[in-house]
């Protein structure tokens, strides 16, 4: 039975995935960073589950197209065949993707509860405010509540302690932005008027970029972060440094989403490309401090 024969088939390709899922296996150009976050690891294992069976299924639908292409292919003398389908075939390629759908959404269910649902309850809070093109990071002073006069606040640095869960509240000023951490497997939209929440922590003490992953203006190119994981007594020296410079500025605005002015911007912007090994504690200069572009420069609207 042909039909039989199909269905024997991409059994098959699937239990391929699974296996070369299963053992870890992804192709050579597709290799992911470090993870980071202790969530990493469960991420990457779905995520190569996906591209495993989307991948084979992706290759025997081309070679199908290829072959009906040659095989029935314009000829002189040929007429063409009306046919209505195959009954059985049309339920085949309904069943197969419906139960690959629901199995891969009860994989996926735990995780996205872990990471999306169940914020950490002993976890550090920090507010992150995007704006074209900058973050605004807001840490709780020492009253340890968010939004009040003593809160600390930078500009595109994000410091927190290795090993501590960070919960972030997200907000937008402007536009729809996301708050992408490539080696912390964190992508989430900050979307205007909504507070979004995600969390992570960090296995090492290292430094790594904040990118925007949501096309949002013409300096989307440049809005970018950097995250540091200190160790818990760099991180409170540093901290401390902050407050030293940024109180003023915060106990002066009343509003509750910090200016890019609070933080010093004459600096020129890092130099590009340049990456400091995961593992390695590589100080952050103020240099970092990129400034944000007055808006009416960048966003000129016509009617
Ligand atoms: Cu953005």
């Amino acid at each position: 039975m042909r039909a039989e024969r199909k269905v024997r088939i991409a059994g098959l390709a699937l239990a391929a995935a699974f296996f070369a899922a299963a053992a870890g296996a992804l192709p050579f150009w597709m290799k992911l960073p470090p993870g980071e976050s202790s969530y990493a690891d469960e991420i990457d294992s779905i995520f190569r589950l996906i591209l495993w069976i989307t991948g084979i299924i992706f290759i025997v639908v081309e070679l199908l197209l290829i072959y009906f292409v040659i095989r029935y292919r314009h000829r002189e003398g040929r007429r063409a065949h009306y046919t209505h389908g195959n009954n059985r075939l049309e339920v085949v390629w309904t069943i197969f993707p419906a139960v690959i759908c629901v199995v891969l959404a009860l994989l996926s269910r735990r995780v996205w509860a872990e990471i999306k649902q169940r914020m950490p309850e002993d976890a550090m809070q920090i507010e992150v405010t995007a704006e074209q093109f900058a973050w605004n990071i807001r840490y709780p002073g020492p009253d340890g509540k968010l939004n009040t006069p003593d809160d600390i606040v930078t500009l595109n640095q994000l410091h927190f302690p290795v090993g501590q869960k960070v919960v972030v509240s997200l907000h937008s000023k402007d536009v729809i932005h996301s708050f992408f951490l490539p080696e912390f497997r964190v992508k989430q939209d900050a979307v205007p008027g909504m507070t979004t929440k995600v969390w992570f922590d960090a296995a090492h003490v290292g430094h790594w970029e904040i990118a925007c992953a949501e096309l949002c203006g013409l300096g989307h190119y440049r809005m970018k972060g950097f995250l540091t994981a200190d160790s818990p007594e760099d991180f409170q020296k540093w901290l401390a440094e902050q407050a030293g410079t940024t109180a003023p500025a915060a106990a002066a605005a009343s509003a509750p989403v910090p200016t890019p002015a609070a933080a010093p911007a004459n600096a020129p912007p890092p130099a590009p490309g340049v990456s400091p090994p995961p593992d390695g504690k590589v100080s952050v200069p103020p240099a970092d401090r990129t400034p944000a572009l007055p808006q009416a420069q960048e966003e000129k609207k016509s009617p």
